[in-house]
């Protein structure tokens, strides 16, 4: 096992690394910049390093300033989080090559899967159902002619290089093709510097499915079920459940047991998503996330695992520390994200927090890095918290959720609190038969925006 690991994040994933990390008696290392040096991971890391001015560019995401803080301070893997430099390959390459353990995939493996018709072409000859579309990319406006008459409308244009709904373009007829396809390709050029794009069948109302995969590098691989996080805005995900309400035991073992398979096959390290969307019944493969995700907590709560524990595990060269018969689903868990942002807009809101004061109790989980007086950076992601409920069933995780929320004190900033209040209320969410488009429809008709 490590000794010492350097944490190359901030905020509450900052603190679940080091949460971890403390409880498997490795020493951790908290990295940050100018504007966090009052911040709780700070605090609470073993040892803290500047690494430069409050821009992520100079400081987050620094690869000198982060390879030069883990020479000085003696760390031997870095975690890093998400978001920041957790998917970036030449990150992972330059750590492996100053000796550094990097915890997560290889380098090849986060490649792969950031290039959206490599990871597809991929998943496919694994034998993960995937969305119809283009073999492979679509180099000019004749070849997407062909293609979307052969699929037929509507169809979806996205970038090689994209991810996450950057670069996205809908066609929903012949005659919207052109102007989609020309679109996606020169704001592909311009937000990649590459304009490679591929084809879809648009599907119109699916949900958001993922399933939690975990490799030990050697072959050896399980899946941890799936989440449902169809409730987005403007793809990003506002609140996350698992196991998903639609999907039955039978129908997780089959999913499970593919995605477990193809990352076993692929000889994956880590934590891994598998991204599908899923309509009628069928899913439909469409990018994997190569870091340990935002919403991880609703599959620990529910399968009982501590997931950074186990990354940290693989990476020292131990084994899982479960098989897949030792996973069992027990409950239901939701997680919302607390953003500081002013409604109805969802406008950035940095600034000093008055008074916090957090939800406890049975089957509640705060994860933060708030504090009384703490001040808000206007340099990073908005999150300030994520609130994970846990309960025997649905209901009870609802009912849990709705009382947490109740308890939950955020005052000096504006905050998503006040929308989950609202959206507690939505007999679409009581009931969990809500789609990736519902969320979007119930903000305009609730708050006109
Ligand atoms: C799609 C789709 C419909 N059909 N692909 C958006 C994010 C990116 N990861 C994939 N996305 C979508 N891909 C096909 N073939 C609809 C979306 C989509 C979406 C997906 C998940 C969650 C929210 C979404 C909101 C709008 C569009």
């Amino acid at each position: 096992m490590f000794s010492k690991i350097l944490i190359a994040n901030r905020g509450e994933i900052a603190l679940r690394v080091i949460r971890a990390a403390r409880e498997m008696g490795v020493r951790t290392v908290a990295v940050h910049s100018t504007a966090d040096a009052d911040a709780m991971h700070v605090r609470m890391a073993d040892e803290a390093i500047c690494i430069g001015p409050p821009s992520s560019m100079q400081s987050y995401l620094s690869v000198p300033a982060i390879i030069s803080a883990c020479e000085i301070t003696g760390a031997e893997a870095i975690h890093p989080g998400y978001g920041f430099l957790s998917e970036n390959a030449s990150f992972v390459q330059i750590v492996e090559d100053h000796g550094i353990k990097f915890i997560g995939p290889s380098a090849a493996h986060i490649r792969m899967m950031g290039d959206k018709i490599t990871a597809k072409d991929t998943m496919k000859a694994l034998g993960v159902p995937c969305v119809p579309g283009s073999d492979g990319g679509v180099p000019d406006f004749e070849t997407a002619k062909a293609v979307a008459a052969d699929m037929g409308f509507p169809v979806i244009i996205k970038a090689t290089a994209g991810g996450g709904g950057r670069g996205m373009k809908l066609a929903r007829s012949a005659d919207e093709l052109e102007t989609a396809f020309r679109t996606a390709r020169s704001e592909s050029k311009g937000a990649f510097g590459n304009d490679e794009v591929y084809i879809e069948k648009y599907l119109g109302t699916p949900r958001h499915i993922e399933v939690q995969v975990f490799g030990d590098g050697r072959g050896r691989a399980v899946h941890l079920g799936e989440r449902d996080c169809s409730l987005q805005r403007r793809h990003q995900k506002v609140l996350e459940e698992a196991p998903g309400p639609t999907i039955s035991p039978e129908l997780r073992a089959e999913i499970g047991a593919t995605c477990a398979k193809a990352v076993a096959d692929l000889g994956y390290e880590g934590a891994g998503t598998i991204e599908f969307l899923y309509e009628d019944g069928e899913f439909f493969f469409i990018e994997m996330n190569t870091r340990l995700q935002v919403e991880h907590p609703v599959t620990e709560a529910i399968f009982g695992v501590d997931l950074v524990r186990e990354q940290i595990r693989v990476a020292s060269g131990l084994p899982m520390s479960f098989a897949q018969e030792d996973l069992q689903v027990n409950g239901h868990a939701i997680e919302v994200r607390i953003n500081a942002e002013k409604l109805p807009n969802f406008a950035p809101s940095p600034g000093r927090i008055t008074q916090y004061h957090a939800p406890g109790g049975l089957g509640v989980r705060m994860d933060s890095a708030l504090y009384d007086g703490y001040r808000i950076p206007p340099y990073y992601d908005s999150l300030i918290a994520k609130l994970i409920v846990h309960g025997r069933d649905r209901p009870e995780a609802l009912a849990r959720l709705n009382r947490a929320l109740g308890e939950l004190i955020v005052d000096g900033v504006d905050t998503t609190v006040p929308l989950f209040r609202e959206l507690m209320g939505a007999p679409a969410v009581q009931t969990g038969d809500y789609n990736i488009h519902w969320l979007e429809g119930w903000l305009e008709d609730t708050y006109g925006k």
